[in-house]
């Protein structure tokens, strides 16, 4: 069965439905041409500096770039889609916050092979999540178009419900194709990997990933954004990138002090075991909700 589409008018409830049940979904014509115009340009410098992968994982014929907060502001629009967030918010369900968990572009070049079918969820030292408990609400905006000769994501609809640790070939899965612009929706415990590419052009992909707060990022972004450039960005995106609780009392600073307070020079002392209010609307959760 194909992965399921929806238009960039759906809702936020409707695409968390979607992924709670299939680990994916694709929403058509989310990202201007604007933003993906600007983000070509500002990331050019980075595409043509990156070397390529050491092993099959990262993939041969596979170049990597991170780092997009800082890199790109065109980046920042894409990791604070108001879509997007709303759809990590009800599909990780209990969560006090969620926070940005990676961010890279991963260009799958002419000659790739298929990369190992895998849950993104395992990063986290393989631990055995509950079935049905989703951790994380992934991204991979397309850059380029995704096409079954290109590399499109591979992905198996409903394997997000599967046992862990399962084995799977190229053959049990089914290509994402999408149109640039379009972005794939696909939860931390969906089986999936890079698709091969036997075409003459690169296939490019904007992997931006949230998770639960209270799980290690694996991009750390407090070292990947200097703090010269947090200070000149927007509280919503720091709070975002983890200048903010993730839960009653997890990344507090010092002397109770708010992380985003503490960023900004506030130094009186700080009551950051009360509800954590600085988590903004867009993805706040209460530990009753
Ligand atoms: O680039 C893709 O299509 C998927 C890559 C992927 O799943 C990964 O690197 O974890
Ligand atoms: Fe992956």
């Amino acid at each position: 069965m194909a992965v399921e589409h929806l238009s960039p008018d759906a809702g936020a409830d409707e695409a968390a439905e979607i992924l709670a049940r299939d680990g994916c979904v694709v929403i058509d014509g989310l990202a201007s041409g604007d933003v993906l115009e600007r983000f070509r340009s500002e990331m050019k410098p980075y595409f043509d500096a990156t070397t390529h992968g050491a092993d099959e994982f990262v993939g041969k014929h596979t170049q990597r770039v991170g780092g997009l907060v800082t890199r790109s502001a065109a980046a920042r629009e894409l990791v604070m889609d108001p879509l997007v967030l709303g759809t990590a918010k009800s599909l990780l369900t209990g969560a006090a916050a969620f926070h940005l968990h990676l961010t890279q572009v991963i260009s799958i070049g002419p000659g790739e092979t298929p990369q190992p079918i895998h849950r993104d969820q395992w990063a986290f030292d393989f631990f055995p999540f509950p079935k049905g408990y989703e951790v994380q609400c992934n991204t991979l905006w397309a850059l380029t178009d995704f096409t079954v000769e290109n590399g499109a994501t591979r992905v198996i609809r409903g394997s997000n419900l599967f046992d862990d640790k399962l084995e799977f070939k190229i053959e049990d899965t089914e290509p994402a194709e999408m149109p640039a612009g379009s972005v794939l929706l696909y939860t931390g415990a969906l089986y999936h990997g890079g698709g091969p590419n036997r075409s003459d052009a690169v296939r490019r992909g904007i992997n931006i990933t949230y998770a639960r707060s209270w799980l290690r990022q694996e991009e750390n972004q407090y070292l990947s954004v200097p703090q010269d450039l947090a200070r000149e960005l927007p509280d919503d995106l720091l709070k975002v990138l983890g200048y903010a609780r993730g839960a009653y009392a997890l990344g507090y600073v010092d002397d109770l002090r708010d992380p985003l307070a503490a960023l900004r020079g506030d130094t009186a002392s700080g009551d950051a075991f009360g509800v954590p209010e600085q988590i903004p609307d867009g993805i706040r959760r209460h530990a009753d909700g």
